[in-house]
């Protein structure tokens, strides 16, 4: 398989919601997640990548994401939410909780910063760039784009969970704020498997390049 034309230099591994609540078993399991397991441990452990970074899923316990604090609704209903869609989501990564923790199997030693978002009650956070949106209508940065350029970085890598959700969002982000943007396809898994042909699509279409976890070993 052909190696991914990126500066290893000025490259990044984005490390996406790797939470147990997004394991199998968890609040919100996604199936086949433990299979990933063993690929992003190994780009944790090996030098494939000078800076890794990682998000995590962090919400309030009365998050406007959850179902249960909307009166009838059930998880996986969408509403309508500042002007837009928001799906409702069985109650996950709850501050503080074990369902939230960055995965105990995981080496997090070898990770360089670790960013929290959906922490706000009222914005939900897929994308480690910036919110879904908030109640002014926008789209409020995390910092993480501005931290990656003061580290030189032009190349991100991505693997983690959700496939279709957070893996996804920042990966489309990733390219509206100019990096050069890799999606390791076998290191994610879908909350919705049925979406993965679009999901693809998608991905492929706004510029993000799809790879398998062979081509950046070394
Ligand atoms: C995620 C749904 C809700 C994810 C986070 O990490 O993909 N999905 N919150
Ligand atoms: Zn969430």
């Amino acid at each position: 398989m052909d190696k991914p034309d990126y500066d290893r230099e000025t490259s990044a591994l984005l490390l996406i919601d790797l939470q147990p609540d997004f394991f199998p078993g968890g609040a919100l399991g996604v199936a086949g997640g433990d299979s990933i397991l063993p690929g992003v441990k190994k780009l944790m452990n090996g030098n494939a990548f000078p800076l890794k970074v990682a998000t995590q899923d962090w919400h309030p316990p009365d998050h406007v994401s959850f179902a249960d604090v909307h009166e009838g609704r059930e998880p996986f209903e969408t509403i309508r939410c500042h002007g837009h869609d928001q799906t409702l989501w069985p109650p996950h990564c709850v501050q503080g909780t074990a369902g939230a923790a960055l995965h105990p199997e995981l080496p997090w030693d070898k990770v360089d910063a670790i960013l929290r978002k959906g922490r706000a009650k009222d914005a939900d956070s897929y994308s480690g760039f910036r919110n879904n949106d908030n109640p002014e209508g926008n789209r409020p940065p995390t910092g993480l784009s501005g931290y990656l350029k003061e580290k030189e970085v032009d190349t991100i890598v991505l693997c983690g969970l959700a496939r279709d959700v957070c893996v996804l969002w920042t990966a489309l982000d990733g390219v509206r704020m100019g990096f050069k943007t890799f999606f390791l396809w076998d290191l994610t898994r879908a909350v919705n498997p049925d979406q993965d042909e679009q999901t693809y699509a998608e991905l492929k279409s706004k510029g993000v390049r799809i790879i398998q976890q062979e081509q950046v070993w070394r």
